[in-house]
């Protein structure tokens, strides 16, 4: 707005100079009104090339009514798969679907039931919810087998599935529960740090685990612990959030750029830099998840928990993110050991990134973070000056949320293609990227770019950089649409005809029934309400449909391009409790869970958000 103001400003100077009948008098007058004008131009928004493009929303022909019914068959398939689960394992942690058999992979408490609740409770399935809460009230989380439980995975998934029950419905079993389940897990913060260690002894109420850990293990519990401190008022509960929230402000991050490695020594508090890996894929994901969730969850009180976002983020955006040598895609990877250089591997663990960015977008004012009382300076403190010049640069030529929002829109579109290249309609767990065009083929011409520049193997934010410098023209690189490439068989034996190449090849080849892909996916449609990205969430509802389904419930592929593709025996808790529920929100109309009220944690599981009150501020000794 200022900007048009300064624009008005700078046409009535030059009507002014021009209006001979008008003397030196108004002449000085409007020049000293402009220049105090561009001052005050220049204070608010920095300098003048910040870069801002206009986005189309894409509405599809879909009518509501058949979204809803999108949405009822998902129900469907929840109830399927669930009562299949009832069926054939319960009590047990999972169903094998393959063989009606069941497994117990995660401690044996039923670990399906829990993380079903709230999925339950959004669908108005209220039979099932019943049935689950006496299979609840039975579990004893301090017997003695099984001896150690993973810590993680047991407060993602048990401690969140009993959080969000209880926030969803009342219930009060399930707060008991949870302070049950918490009070048993609690000998694995016993180190000298306070960041918890890999595994707890729930009957000894002892700690077990190596002393460096990974980064999303020990830091992907403070959503749950701060809403149970909200919910019980138990000082400890909130001091073992804190206490890592605290280590990761005060960590020393000079080595990796500000940007939070996966290893942690978890008796210095600090990052193990003897191999340094920087990634938001495996052993890393969640935790940068919960920097931006915890200061939403907590009505954004906590600025170190956003300054921790911004910076990390911004490290991704500029040192993390590629783009794939002839389609041009946008991918994430990981840099490894002192050269940090980029493995290219592209994870679908990875594809919960670009909605965590959407999210961001939309909840966060990127382009007024002034607002906020946070300077691009205050982000760069404590780093190397080469690192603090990128930063600078990133921060004062770009328009903040629209650089969140093309990374967003690159990778959620990488993610969507990388089922939409399959024959079979679903996405591998892990490919490699190409570094250049592979022998043979020709450079893919965008049909919507209308010019293809030549980004050779650097990073997304170079090739940025270039197209900023010749002009913006276009859609910036990687962001616009592209048609998936399908190979035929042959292909996919031999190799890609020329011009042909999907530009990556398969590492691993299964699709597992995760959910981040369309996490993302319905992330990017509720806060963009674009609806390119509802209807490739159905496209790949209707793959897990044809492909996937089996009598007893919904199994894993082990190989997603086979024809026909091949099927694993497994039907993980997360599809019941992730999967089926991003998938059913992105088909209904209603916002059953608006994004400003309610934080998921990352196993969907969502939370309220809540204020600290006085009281509250006073006993746990915040600010
Ligand atoms: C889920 O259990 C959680 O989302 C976790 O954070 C990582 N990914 C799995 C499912 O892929």
């Amino acid at each position: 707005m200022l900007a048009t103001t300064f624009n008005r400003a700078s046409e009535a100077f030059r009507n002014v100079v021009s209006n001979k009948r008008l003397g030196f008098r108004y002449l000085g007058f409007a020049a000293g009104s402009l220049m105090v004008l561009y001052m005050l131009y220049s204070i608010t928004l920095g300098p003048t090339d910040v870069l801002s493009i206009p986005r189309e929303v894409f509405k599809s022909s879909t009518p509501p009514a058949v979204w809803e019914m999108r949405a009822e068959e998902v129900k469907q398939a929840f109830l399927h798969a669930y009562h299949g689960y009832e069926k054939y394992a319960a009590p047990h942690d999972e169903l094998l679907p393959m063989s009606a058999g069941l497994i117990d992979n995660f401690n044996g408490w039923g670990v399906s039931i829990y993380d079903s609740l709230d999925t339950m409770l959004l669908m108005d399935l209220e039979d099932e919810f019943k049935r689950a809460l006496p299979m609840i009230e039975r579990t004893n989380f301090t017997a003695a087998t099984p001896e150690y439980v993973p810590f993680f995975e047991t407060t993602i998934r048990y401690l969140g599935g009993l959080l969000s029950g209880y926030a969803m419905s009342g219930e009060k079993l399930l707060l008991n529960q949870a302070e049950d389940l918490s009070a048993a897990l609690a000998g694995a913060f016993d180190t000298a740090s306070g960041l918890p260690l890999f595994s707890v002894s729930t009957a000894a109420q002892r700690g077990k685990g190596s002393e460096i850990a990974a980064l999303a293990e020990i830091a992907s519990c403070q959503l749950e612990y701060a809403y149970l401190a909200k919910l019980t008022g138990n000082k400890d509960y909130f001091d073992s959030a804190y206490t890592i929230i605290r280590a990761l402000e005060n960590a020393d991050l000079s080595k990796t750029g500000g940007m939070l490695p996966t290893k942690w020594n978890v008796t210095s508090g600090q990052p193990w830099n003897n191999m340094i890996q920087v990634s938001v894929g495996a052993a890393a994901d969640s935790a940068h998840e919960y920097l931006l969730k915890q200061y939403l969850m907590e009505a954004r009180h906590d600025k170190a928990s956003l300054e921790l976002y911004l910076r990390t983020t911004n490290y991704v955006i500029t040192n993390l993110l590629y783009l794939s040598p002839s389609r041009h895609l946008l991918y994430v990877t990981d840099l490894h050991s002192s050269s940090l250089k980029p493995s290219r591997i592209f994870e679908h663990l990875s594809c919960f990134f670009p909605g965590l960015l959407a999210l961001g977008a939309q909840q966060l004012p990127l382009d007024r973070l002034s607002d906020l009382g946070i300077s691009a300076s205050a982000l760069v403190s404590g780093l190397p000056p080469d690192v603090k010049q990128k930063y600078y640069t990133l921060l004062t030529k770009y328009n903040l949320r629209d650089l969140h929002l093309w990374a967003a829109e690159g990778l959620a579109q990488s993610c969507w293609l990388m089922y939409a290249d399959q024959k079979s309609g679903l996405g591998p767990d892990e490919v490699v990227m190409d570094i250049a065009p592979r022998a043979g083929s020709e450079v893919y011409q965008d049909p919507t770019d209308g010019r293809e520049g030549d980004y050779g193997a650097g990073t997304w934010f170079e090739a940025l950089e270039k197209w900023r410098k010749s002009g913006a023209k276009g859609a910036p690189p990687g962001t616009a649409d592209r048609p998936p490439v399908t190979y035929d068989e042959n292909e996919q034996r031999n190799g890609p005809r020329p011009g042909h190449s999907r530009d990556y090849a398969t590492r691993r080849s299964g699709y597992l029934l995760r959910p981040e892909t369309l996490e993302s996916l319905y992330l990017m449609w509720r806060t963009t309400g674009d609806e390119r990205w509802r209807e490739r969430s159905w496209a790949i509802f209707q793959s897990i449909e044809r492909e996937l389904k089996t009598t007893t419930g919904y199994t894993i592929a082990k190989v997603v391009y086979n024809d026909p593709i091949t099927l694993g025996n497994s039907m993980p808790s997360y599809f019941l409790a992730e999967t089926l529920k991003y998938l059913y929100l992105s088909f209904k109309n209603e916002d059953l869970v608006p994004l400003n009220k309610w934080v998921f944690n990352t196993e969907a599981h969502p939370f309220e958000v809540f204020n600290w009150t006085t009281a509250e501020r006073k006993k746990f000794g915040l600010s």
